[in-house]
Formats: structure tokens, C-alpha cells, sequence
């Protein structure tokens, strides 16, 4: 368990729920992000954990293992807690499109809990109410039924704290805001978060991105609804444009720190931040899109985003 996100630079986090709840789909979406490499471990000739892990920064390492749910897995996981133990954060996997199957994910969450009540898990348990696409977003239906498992799993589990998400693998954001919500308090970046939901908001911005130069996303937030294929084209091929355009200044020695580029009304900026982190230089780059008349307001908020950023870091 990680109470203090800087005595610990090495993360675990579990991703479980039934077999066919969409856990391997999220991870290749988030995979969009973070670029991590991936392994099989196989950690008894019957189980195979899928384990991924990239590197976040240059000081953290996440480690991220789905643990399958077919049920003849599920009993080896119940008597071995040790595949549990150093969880700093769990997620839990339904698929709201398979009514048939909630009694048994229920009941294989339950089994769960009861592990990491053993392993005293303090963090918040985070659930995602999966296939939850964006046709559905506003189906009472849907909304009943995860509002009815909501409570359920609340009122059975009085002594854990429980983040709920509706998450979708044609709304790649609704993923990373779930993931978020780990990365952010084990990295302290919820301010950042904060901030860069509030461009979003307050000034209309279609997206407002927060990467490395690895081009890993750190934090991201958006006004639509948007699938893998479209954030690639989007997002993937922009953020790849703008790290080579500054590593073509910085070869050149050229000594500039933004870049806008604007076509009718409508505006990429991108800025880039060097802070100064345990004595390492990290660079960063916020990247928002916005209307051409709001740019020079963005710009002094984005200024003011350096603080947030440097505080994050140090
Ligand atoms: N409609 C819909 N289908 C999904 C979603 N995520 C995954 N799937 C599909 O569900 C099936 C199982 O997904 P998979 O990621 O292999 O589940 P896993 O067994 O938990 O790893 C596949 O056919 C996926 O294409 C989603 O968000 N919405
Ligand atoms: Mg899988």
C-alpha cells in the first residue's frame, strides 16, 4: 500500500472483472497513451496473468496485471491472495451489456473484496461499469441498471470506498478518466488534472493535453466523445507533429517554447514546460484547441498551469 506517492516510485495496479468484460480492450486503448510493453506471465502452468508496465516519466514505473475471470482461474487467485498482495489500486470490470452474467460478476467482485479486506486495501476500490458505449450514455435503461448495482455493491460493502465510472471502449476518454483517477492521486496530479479539465470548461477548448516527451499522455480531457481510430487521427498524429517540430528547433538551436497553428477560427497551441524534478529536467507540453479570439487568454492561463506543474514535481 502507498500512503505517500513518493516513498514508493513502483506501482501495481490490478485490473479484474469476468472473462469478456472488455478488460484486454481497455488496456489496448490505453495503450494509445502510455506506450508500455506487455508480458505474459505465467505464473502456474494453469494461469496466465497478462502484465503490462510502462515507464511514467523518468522516476516511475507502473505495473499494471489483468486478472482473467474464467472460473477455474478464479479458485488458484481465492487461495493464493499473494497475486493480490501490493495492490495500490484495483479495477473492476462489468459488462453492462451481458445482464445474464451480473449475479456471477457480483458474486466474483465479492470474492475480491473479501481478498483484499485480508490484504487491509485502503485505496478506493474503482468500478467500471464497462460497454457502457456512447449510444447508451443517456439510456434510462443502462442508467437504471448501474445505479442498481451501484447500490447494491455499496450497501453490501459498508467499509470500502468505492469511485464508480462509466467507461467504454468507443469513448477512449471515458478509459483514461477512470485510469486517471489512480495515476492522479499516486502521482499527485490532480491540480494538473484540474487544471487542464478546467481549459475544457471554462474556455471552450476541444481538448487540453498534457504529455511528455515521450509522448506519453499524462492527463488529458476533451469536449466529445471520441474512439480509438478518431484520437489517432486526431490526437496521436498531432502530438507526433509537435515533438518532432521542437526536437527540429532544439537540433537547431532555436530557442522557442510555443507553437500555434490556426486554420479559419479554430486553433492548435502547444507549450512547452521544463521543469525541474529531483534534480532531473522533465519536459512537458499542454496542447489545447480552442477559437482563434480566446488564444491570448489561454496563454495566461496556461502560464499559470507552470505553477501547478512545478508543484506536482517537486
Ligand atoms: N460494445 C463494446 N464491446 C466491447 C467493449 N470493450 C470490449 N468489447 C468487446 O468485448 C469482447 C471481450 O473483450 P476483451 O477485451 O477480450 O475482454 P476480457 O476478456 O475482459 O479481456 C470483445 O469482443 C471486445 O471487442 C466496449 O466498451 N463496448
Ligand atoms: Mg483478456
Amino acid at each position: 500500500m502507498t500512503e505517500n506517492p513518493r516513498i514508493s516510485n513502483e506501482f501495481k495496479i490490478v485490473i479484474a472483472g469476468l472473462d469478456n468484460a472488455g478488460k484486454t480492450s481497455a488496456l489496448i486503448a490505453l495503450r494509445q497513451k502510455y506506450n508500455f510493453y506487455e508480458r505474459v506471465k505465467n505464473l502456474k502452468p494453469t494461469i496466465k496473468i497478462d502484465y503490462s508496465s510502462f515507464k511514467f516519466l523518468k522516476t516511475f514505473r507502473i505495473n499494471l496485471w489483468d486478472m482473467g475471470g474464467q472460473k477455474k482461474f478464479r479458485k488458484i487467485y481465492i487461495n493464493n491472495p499473494i497475486y493480490f498482495e501490493d495492490t495500490d489500486y484495483i479495477y473492476y470490470l462489468i459488462d453492462m451489456q451481458d445482464e445474464i452474467k451480473f449475479e456471477e460478476t457480483i458474486e466474483y467482485l465479492h470474492e475480491l473484496l473479501e481478498i483484499y479486506r485480508t490484504l487491509s486495501y485502503s485505496n478506493e476500490v474503482i468500478i467500471c461499469f464497462n460497454k457502457f458505449d456512447p449510444q447508451f450514455k443517456s439510456s434510462v435503461e443502462f442508467l437504471d441498471r448501474a445505479n442498481m448495482i451501484k447500490n447494491l455493491i455499496i450497501s453490501q460493502n459498508k467499509d470500502i470506498k468505492f469511485e464508480f465510472y462509466n467507461t467504454s471502449y468507443y469513448d477512449i476518454s471515458s478509459i483514461s478518466q477512470a485510469f486517471s483517477h489512480s495515476l492522479n492521486s499516486l502521482l499527485n496530479l490532480d491540480d494538473v488534472d484540474d487544471g487542464l479539465n478546467k481549459l475544457v470548461k471554462n474556455f471552450n477548448c476541444r481538448y487540453a493535453i498534457l504529455y511528455t516527451d515521450s509522448g506519453i499522455i499524462i492527463s488529458d480531457h476533451y469536449i466529445d466523445t471520441m474512439d480509438i481510430r478518431e484520437f489517432e487521427e486526431k490526437i496521436s498524429r498531432k502530438i507526433s507533429e509537435n515533438l518532432e517540430f521542437f526536437q527540429r528547433l532544439k537540433d537547431e538551436n532555436v530557442n522557442i517554447d510555443d507553437r500555434l497553428a490556426f486554420s479559419n477560427d479554430k486553433a492548435d497551441y502547444v507549450k512547452k514546460f521544463s521543469i525541474l524534478s529531483e534534480n532531473k529536467d522533465n519536459t512537458f507540453y499542454i496542447g489545447v484547441s480552442t477559437t482563434l479570439s480566446k488564444i491570448n487568454e489561454i496563454k495566461t492561463e496556461l502560464e499559470k498551469l507552470r505553477n501547478v506543474l512545478q508543484m506536482s514535481f517537486t
